[in-house]
C-alpha cells in the first residue's frame, strides 16, 4: 500500500492530492492513509500536506524532482516547465512525443533511461539515481544551419557548471562532449526537427555522469563521473540547477545579441583540443590535424598534414595523448 502512495504522489509531484481521493482509489480509510504518509515522511520523503488539499511531494533526499529543483532555478524561460520521471526509455524521445505542442523551455528530466542514447544510434548508460539525464525542448527563431550551436552552448553550460559546483577541471572535447582528466563526464545529444529553413523543435539532450562508481566494461577505459574524481558522492540538485541557469543566460545571450561570444568564451577557454594533435574521424576516413581555434560560428578550425587549413563542421575527433588517441 505505501508503495502504490508513493507511485501516486510521484505522478503528481508538485501537486496536491486529497486524502479522500487516494483512500477511494485504495479503498482504505483516511487515517490509513495519513498513516502510510507518516510513513513516509519519516523515510525521508518531504511530503506536505495542507488543510482541504491533501498531500504533495515536494521533495526527495537525492532525486531530482521538479519542485526541488525550482526553489534555486533563476531561468525565466527554460524549465518553466519541468516533467519528470523515476524511468524512462530517454528523456530525448519522450521530449518528441511531446515537442510539438509543448512550450520552449521545457525540461524533462529521468532519474534512469532504460534506452538512453548517444549520436549515431549508439547508446548511452545511465543508471538509476547516478547521473542527471535530462532534455531541453527548444523553438528558436534560427536557421536550421544554426542548430549546432546549440550544442555548443549547452557544452559551455555544463563545463562551467561542473568547475563552479564540484572545482573539478572539466573541458570542453569539441563538439559533444565534457572531458575530466581526459575521460569523458558528460555528452550531449541536439536533434532537430523541421524544414530546410524552417526549425519546428530542437532537443539538447544531457548526460552528465554524477555518481556512478562502475562503468561497463566497454568504456571503463574512456569514461568517468564525477564521483570517481572528487572522491565521494556528489549532490545532483545544485549541478543540475547551475547548468539550467547557465544554459539559458548563454542561450539568452546568443538569440538576443545574435553572437555566440559568450559560449565561445567558455569553450575556447577550457577548450581539450586546442593546441593538440587530433584525428578527425569521418564516415569513412580519420585525418591527422592540429586543432587552432573554433571560430565565430562554433566550428573547429584544423591544420591538416599537408599544411591545408579547414573548418570541420560537425562529427567526431579524437585527441593524441601519451597512450595514443583517446
Ligand atoms: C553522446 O553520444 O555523447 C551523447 C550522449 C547524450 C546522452 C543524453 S542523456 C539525456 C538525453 N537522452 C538520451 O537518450 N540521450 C541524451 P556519443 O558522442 O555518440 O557517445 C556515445 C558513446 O559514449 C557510446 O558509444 C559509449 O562508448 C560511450 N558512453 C555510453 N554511455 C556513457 C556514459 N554514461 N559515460 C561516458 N561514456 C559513455
Amino acid at each position: 500500500m505505501k508503495k502504490k502512495i508513493l507511485k501516486e504522489l510521484y505522478e503528481n509531484a508538485g501537486e496536491y492530492i486529497s486524502g479522500e481521493e487516494l483512500s477511494e482509489r485504495f479503498q482504505v480509510s483516511r487515517t490509513a492513509i495519513w498513516k502510510h504518509m507518516n510513513a513516509l515522511k519519516k523515510e525521508g520523503y518531504a511530503i506536505e500536506t495542507a488543510h482541504k488539499k491533501g498531500y504533495k511531494l515536494v521533495d526527495v533526499k537525492d532525486q531530482l524532482l521538479p519542485e526541488g529543483l525550482r526553489r534555486d532555478l533563476t531561468t525565466k524561460e527554460i524549465a518553466s516547465k519541468l516533467i519528470y520521471f523515476e524511468t524512462i526509455d530517454s528523456t530525448n524521445n519522450y521530449s518528441k512525443t511531446i515537442a510539438r505542442e509543448a512550450q520552449h523551455g521545457t525540461v524533462v528530466i529521468s532519474e534512469e533511461q532504460t534506452l538512453g542514447r548517444g549520436r549515431l544510434g549508439r547508446s548511452w548508460s545511465s543508471p538509476k539515481g547516478e547521473g542527471v539525464w535530462m532534455s531541453i525542448i527548444l523553438k528558436p527563431e534560427i536557421l536550421p544551419s544554426e542548430g549546432a550551436k546549440m550544442t555548443q552552448i549547452a557544452a559551455a553550460a555544463v563545463c562551467k557548471a561542473l568547475r563552479d559546483t564540484t572545482g573539478l577541471e572539466a573541458y570542453v572535447k569539441w563538439p559533444n562532449d565534457i572531458v575530466i582528466n581526459g575521460k569523458k563526464v558528460c555528452g550531449i545529444l541536439t536533434e532537430m526537427t523541421g524544414e530546410l529553413n524552417e526549425i519546428y523543435y530542437l532537443i539538447v539532450g544531457i548526460g552528465i555522469n554524477a555518481n556512478i562508481e562502475k562503468f561497463p566494461e566497454e568504456f571503463q577505459a574512456i569514461a568517468t563521473s564525477l564521483s570517481i574524481e572528487v572522491g565521494e558522492k556528489i549532490d545532483r540538485r545544485p549541478l543540475a540547477v547551475c547548468v539550467l541557469n547557465n544554459f539559458e543566460e548563454l542561450y539568452n545571450h546568443y538569440i538576443e545579441e545574435q553572437s555566440l561570444i559568450k559560449t565561445l568564451d567558455i569553450i575556447k577557454k577550457y577548450s581539450a583540443v586546442i593546441g593538440k594533435s587530433i584525428k578527425i574521424i569521418g564516415k569513412n576516413k580519420e585525418r591527422k590535424a592540429v586543432a587552432l581555434d573554433i571560430n565565430e560560428e562554433g566550428l573547429l578550425k584544423v591544420r591538416l598534414e599537408d599544411g591545408h587549413e579547414e573548418l570541420v563542421l560537425s562529427g567526431e575527433v579524437s585527441i593524441r595523448s601519451e597512450k595514443g588517441y583517446i
